[in-house]
């Protein structure tokens, strides 16, 4: 039996972003969080006794600033070194080898792959081959899968790359490839990185796999990050886990205030809500985006104090457990509630809000609802709905979204209704 680790785009040493400071903001974890990752990448390997650790890509953040990073970094692997783990690497567009003019030598038991073309490293105790090759500079926009070595007959193929694979919104192109690409090398495993969002399923025959980043770095990369542990039996048959790395979580909450009718059930509600959400982080500090959504009759008194319910929202009085949830920002997306509100479920209002809310629990339509956004936003449609770029795939973060686009469709449409 042969067990591995797949992880890619650590990003060391990157500064965190979109972080306003104020009172409490946990500053000392953020700073560490990559490198804590990174420490927890090691210990998983060790405690769950893998033979090798495969990382594709990005491992750095962009050219270090002084010496520092590269040290911790080989320290890192060094653990590894102790307790006889391989470790096989590339580069990716962040640490592109001709960007990287602080770097050191990592211990004995890491190979860093080629960059000037794709080279295999094989493991005849594993009975192992790893093929794969770095990026030479960071804009590398031909397809490298093309031209990886053929497959090693009789040991498992792994095949390392940095890739925007068939494309992602939120990622530039960089060495692109379909799936037939990669099925044409007749590997076991294509280890990917590059794209933050994980996907352990991209395909299963070959197995083809996004880890993700080891730690989310803004509200964009909410939820758990981490590495993939990969277990193959004596007939390839491989199995794929996530286990989440992070220190510090993100995450969307949006709030339904469409039931409140004063201040106490607007923070309770928020309580609520956070409740549920500090007790998915299992104790790891989380950076919170509060939506204020919905339809409710507290819609004019939010505005209006504004300035104080947000700072009640951040209150750590008003929140679950131990002070570990921090809150990032607070959006108020709430829309005016009327006495049609018991009505609107005929007419053309009605309609509108059951095909919103039928399209929540449709995943497929959200999908391509997500593939509509950039356009709406670049029309200007959208404009005043949110800054944030879209997440595909991301169907909590889509049906947030869905609710505030309700509460600003139904506060606009109402609105034009009472003129008339
Ligand atoms: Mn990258």
């Amino acid at each position: 039996m042969l067990r591995f680790l797949h992880a890619a785009d650590l990003h060391l040493d990157s500064p965190l972003k979109g972080l306003a400071r104020y009172e409490g903001a946990p500053v000392e974890v953020m700073q560490q969080a990559l490198r804590g990752a990174v420490e927890n990448l090691v210990r998983l390997a060790i405690e769950r006794e893998a033979s090798l650790v495969v990382i594709a890509g990005d491992v750095y953040d962009g050219d270090c600033r002084d010496f520092n990073t590269p040290l911790f970094f080989s320290a890192q692997m060094q653990r590894l070194a102790a307790e006889g783990i391989h470790v096989v690497l590339i580069s990716g567009n962040h640490d592109a080898a001709n960007k990287m003019t602080r770097s050191l030598r990592l211990p004995p038991n890491c190979r860093t792959l080629a960059v000037d073309e794709a080279e295999t490293v094989t493991f005849d105790d594993l009975g192992v081959a790893v093929h794969g090759q770095g990026f030479a500079r960071a804009d590398v926009c031909e397809n490298l899968a093309a031209s990886y070595p053929a497959a090693v007959k009789g040991l498992y193929n792994i095949g390392l790359l940095h890739t925007c694979a068939t494309g992602s919104d939120r990622h530039e192109k960089y060495a692109p490839c379909s799936l037939d690409d990669l099925r044409r090398r007749q590997y076991d495993y294509w280890a990917l990185g590059h794209v933050h969002k994980r996907d352990l399923e991209l395909c299963i025959e070959p197995r083809v796999v996004f880890p993700g980043n080891v730690q989310g770095r803004d509200i964009g990369e909410t939820g758990a990050k981490g590495c993939v542990i990969v277990e193959v039996d004596n007939a390839h048959n491989t199995q794929v886990e996530f286990v989440p790395l992070d220190v510090l979580r993100w995450e969307h909450v949006a709030v339904d205030l469409a039931t409140a009718e004063n201040e106490d059930e607007v923070l309770a509600l928020v309580r609520e809500r956070l409740s549920e959400c500090w007790r998915n982080a299992e104790g790891l500090p989380t950076a919170v985006r509060v939506t204020l959504a919905g339809a409710t009759a507290m819609h004019e008194q939010i505005a209006v104090h504004a300035e104080r319910i947000v700072q009640e929202v951040r209150n750590p009085a008003n929140h679950p457990g131990d002070g570990s949830l921090w809150i990032e920002k607070v959006l108020q997306r709430t829309a005016p509630r009327t006495i049609a509100d018991d009505f609107a479920l005929d007419g053309p209002l009605g309609e509108l809000t059951s095909v919103i809310r039928e399209l929540r629990h449709d995943d497929k339509a959200l999908l391509a609802l997500a593939e509509e956004l950039p356009e709406l936003r670049a029309t200007g449609t959208l404009a005043e709905f949110r800054g944030d770029s879209a997440q595909g795939g991301d169907f909590a973060w889509l049906r947030d979204e869905l609710a505030a686009v309700e509460s600003l469709l139904v506060g606009h449409l109402r609105g034009e209704e009472e003129r008339r």
